[in-house]
């Protein structure tokens, strides 16, 4: 596969003005009429050079220029490009090709879940479809007419308005669908099926009427709800806090069980995975619920950024997508808890982002350089990117952040554009400079800032000292300091914050503020402060950096206490925990007895403690951080004693803790058992207290603690108490009420795929011995399919990603099964082949032993014959 540069960008020679497209669906084959109404792009200059079409897997049937019927030698094809001579500067394009949705098991462009025809072109899938300028900067006005067997598809559906339909005397039918707005080949989208919708209507603040539906196969009617619900909060958010209304008179969303990722935005048609529409209290758990809420909002946002203002090329991904998972942030956070909404983002940004930062795929936001596209919408690109937009709107503050956003629309309405136009948008609206921000987006990895802290007792001084420096990536050697903001307060002994002054200023101005930090070593002194302070450093986690301060165990603890940002309260918890486990780690490392450090035990006894806190809080704080963060930031990650020193912790606080935990859980469980399942903050607050309390409560073993447990698995209304009482059953020593569990579980739920998805992710993570054995046998259950994406996530991927334990097994054997699963994949569908392999490109982290057994699974994929670009990709750069 060949290396596409960013440095390399032209703009394109032809532009499309319409596209006319037909699809004839069968059985068997699907015929693509596409007519192209084109001319030379005059940003391009006068002369006529060939025009080049991005075409793949097509049957070309016919083609015409003009009138002109073409034979063989007035074109050349080759299997990605068809090569024309135009004649006139103005001119159409009439194509037809036969393609194959019924055997696509890549997912990608047209293909067939279970008995529907649907789509997903973002970002190269169109041109599995037609011959076509498949690139985002060509933007055309698009008209697609469906016609397909009545009976089997009573539903047509593509992007934009419904014009005319109509039905053939052959038991066929047609549906005309026009979309007013012009967008790129990637926003396209159609299905058909037989399909049910939910309806509804939504008044936008023009008082425009938008009717709104949610199509779902007919068993999923009643799950629909949720997703209804949590899009028109996210329509009036939109023009809430961005002044943005949507803009036809429908919005549909579709539901289909086999998609490579959560969702796509295709204008007007956003086509969704079924876990990310579908949500009722009995099969679908808090967290999905609220996943849900999160990518309705997200696809419905991308209306604005990213479809009324897109992309150039693909480098500018982030353009879109950081910007969007920012929107959808805020939404998020204003939906529920802002502070549990920045602790969860925050917690997968440093576990997940950074890995990848550290690793052989890092790239920077704005990445330069790709094989293969697809295998750059990754958790830089998303999470980090979302980041950036943030610490830009820290740096001008929310008033002039919604400046720039306003500014930003306005300016680049219907165009594609890139992250350079963002940001300057950004500076022209608040007049400031952003040159050396942007280094943000071209730099990768993830900037250390070490900070010291002076306090002159004489001059009433205190100087904090701020050194960066951002380890080399691939192709990056060295890093020019980024501007770090960094949002802090000086906290006295009471915890109270102090007026903060710098040198030089004439009064102190509030009592917390962003320093931007933009130098490799700079100090900022702070006068006037009357005794030694303890600084609250990156409030809201400001930057995504790796921060360190020499905090000792008591100072963080009086964090925990008294911080008035509550995202630093469980942040000085986490770091005091990662203290205690990394001593844990040590003395297990050495064979020494573990000796649990009794101020963890005494910091989250007053958590519990405190009828204060809000629940979701306390909930956070009891969560040690995971065993993923903990692989994270070590030099070498010792898995057996990482995964040793955290279930000794557990064990420990459970007993230590036994009784608050147990009030705790009582008291919630009681609040469950009296009042029906609502998905609201509240009562997701409620429940994630009482299920992370019953698993701590089950490491003691106590007859009374297992029946609670079972009580509450057969007893739930919901499925957020069910399944977390399922799985305190499946990672415990209780092999009957286990198998008893498991059995009833699948005998209840076998005909919901997503049900069982989450039954096999149960099984998939247990720590336990034997995991790897478990794993191989559940790929043989009926309900279970490799050509499923969410199956192979929930199986394959919580195996490899969540079981450190047994996927990290001494003599190799689950790498030997990835490899083996990625393999069989790369040939089906290599999107999900390509994501599969992510931990084993974490080689370098492990011992030598582990190290030389994952490279050899890498060697081993890279000649096991015919590898897709998106594989070859992320094996040859993580070999390299
Ligand atoms: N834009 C899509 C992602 C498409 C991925 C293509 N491989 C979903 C989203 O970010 O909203
Ligand atoms: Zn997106």
């Amino acid at each position: 596969p060949r290396t596409i540069y960013l440095k390399d960008y032209q703009a394109p020679d032809y532009l499309i003005d319409e596209t006319h497209l037909t699809f004839e669906l069968h059985e068997d084959r699907t015929l693509v009429h596409a007519q192209l109404v084109m001319r030379r792009n005059p940003a391009r200059g006068s002369g006529l050079p060939p025009l080049v079409l991005d075409g793949q897997q097509l049957e070309l049937l016919s083609i015409r220029l003009n009138d002109r019927e073409l034979g063989a030698h007035d074109y050349l094809l080759d299997d990605r490009h068809l090569t024309l001579q135009p004649d006139s500067a103005e001119f159409v394009i009439d194509s037809s090709v036969c393609i194959h949705p019924e055997s696509n098991t890549a997912l990608e462009g047209l293909y067939k879940s279970g008995k529907m025809f649907c789509t997903q072109c973002e970002a190269e899938g169109f041109r599995k479809i037609t011959y076509y300028l498949d690139r985002p900067d060509v933007m055309s006005k698009f008209t697609t007419t469906v016609s397909a067997d009545r009976q089997r598809y009573p539903v047509l559906l593509s992007n934009g308005n419904p014009i005319t339909s109509g039905s053939e005397d052959n038991g066929r039918h047609w549906a005309t669908w026009e979309d007013p707005f012009r967008k790129p080949a990637y926003l396209f989208a159609l299905v058909a099926g037989d399909l049910w919708c939910v309806e509804d209507q939504f008044t936008t603040m023009s008082q425009r009427e938008v009717a709104l539906r949610i199509y779902v196969e007919p068993e999923n009617l009643d799950k629909c709800q949720h997703a209804m619900d949590s899009l028109k909060r996210a329509m009036r958010w939109d023009e809430e806090a961005y002044g943005r209304e949507y803009d036809l008179d429908i919005f549909m969303i579709v539901a289909v069980n086999d998609f490579n990722m959560g969702a796509m935005e295709n204008k007007g048609l956003n086509i969704f995975n079924s876990s990310a529409v579908l949500a009722k209290a009995e099969t679908a758990t808090d967290a999905a619920h609220q996943r849900v809420e999160a990518i309705v909002a997200h696809e419905y946002f991308h209306n604005w950024s990213g479809n009324r203002v897109t992309c150039r090329d693909w480098f500018q991904l982030s353009l879109k997508e950081g910007f969007t998972v920012f929107r959808d942030a805020g939404f998020s956070a204003d939906m529920n808890s802002p502070t549990v909404k920045r602790i969860e983002d925050v917690a997968y940004l440093r576990t997940h982002q950074f890995a990848e930062d550290a690793g052989p795929m890092a790239h920077s936001v704005r990445p330069d350089a790709y094989m293969e596209i697809s295998n750059f919408y990754t958790l830089t690109v998303y999470e980090k990117g979302a980041e950036v937009v943030r610490m830009i709107q820290t740096l001008l503050g929310a008033e002039g952040f919604r400046k720039g956003s306003d500014l930003y629309f306005q300016r680049h309405d219907g165009q594609a554009v890139t992250c350079d136009d963002f940001v300057k948008a950004m500076e022209d609206a608040n007049g400031v400079d952003l040159a050396q921000f942007k280094r943000w987006y071209s730099q990768a990895g993830t900037p250390r800032l070490e900070v010291g802290s002076a306090y002159d007792a004489e001059a009433k001084t205190l100087t904090l000292t701020f050194r960066q420096l951002c380890p080399p990536s691939p192709g990056q050697a060295h890093k020019e300091p980024f501007v770090i903001p960094v949002d802090l307060a000086l906290l006295d002994g009471q915890g109270r914050e102090l007026p903060l002054r710098l040198a030089g200023e004439a009064a102190a101005s509030g009592t917390s503020r962003v320093l931007a930090v933009n130098e490799a070593e700079q100090s900022f002194t702070f006068v006037d402060i009357p005794e030694q302070p303890l600084p609250s450093l990156l409030r809201g986690f400001s930057a995504p950096v790796k921060l360190s301060f020499p905090y000792s165990r008591d100072q963080l603890m009086f964090l925990m206490q008294h911080d008035s940002d509550g995202f630093n309260r469980w942040e000085a918890g986490q770091q005091l925990a990662v203290q205690v486990l990394q001593e844990l780690i040590g003395q297990r490392q050495r064979g020494e007895p573990m000796v649990l450090d009794r101020r963890l035990v005494a910091a989250l006894k007053s958590v519990l403690e405190n009828d204060g806190l809000d629940q979701a809080m306390v909930a956070e704080m009891l969560s040690l951080p995971g065993e993923a963060y903990l692989i994270e930031i070590s030099e070498v990650a010792d898995v057996d004693a990482i995964h040793a020193a955290r279930e000794f912790a557990r064990r420990e606080l459970a007993e230590a803790l036994f009784e608050p935990l147990w009030q705790r859980y009582q008291a919630n469980r009681q609040a469950s058992r009296q009042s029906a399942y609502v998905a609201t903050a509240e009562h997701f607050a409620r429940r994630s207290l009482q299920n992370i309390a019953l698993s701590y409560l089950m490491l003691s073993e106590k007859p009374e603690v297992l029946e609670a447990a079972q009580e509450q698995y057969r007893e739930a209304d919901n499925m957020t108490e069910r399944l977390a009482a399922l799985a305190v059953l499946v990672n415990s020593p209780f092999e009957e009420a286990k198998a008893e569990g498991l059995a009833l579980f699948a005998d209840r739920f076998k005909d919901d795929p997503l049900v069982m998805d989450q039954w096999f992710s149960v099984q998939a993570g247990c720590p336990l011995p034997g995991g790897l054995e478990r794993v191989r046998a559940l790929m043989q259950h009926p309900a279970f399919t490799i050509k499923n994406p969410n199956k192979v996530r929930a199986l394959i991927g919580a195996f490899a990603n969540q079981n450190h334990a047994n996927f990290h097994r001494d003599d190799g054997e689950s790498y030997r099964f990835l490899a083996d699963q990625v393999i069989m994949l790369n040939a089906l569908n290599p999107q999900i082949a390509a994501r599969q392999l992510a931990p084993l490109t974490r080689w370098r982290k492990y011992d030598l032993s582990r190290q030389a057994l994952m490279k050899a699974e890498l060697e081993r994929i890279l000649v096991s014959g015919s590898l897709s670009s998106d594989v070859y990709e992320v094996v040859s750069k993580s070999l390299a």
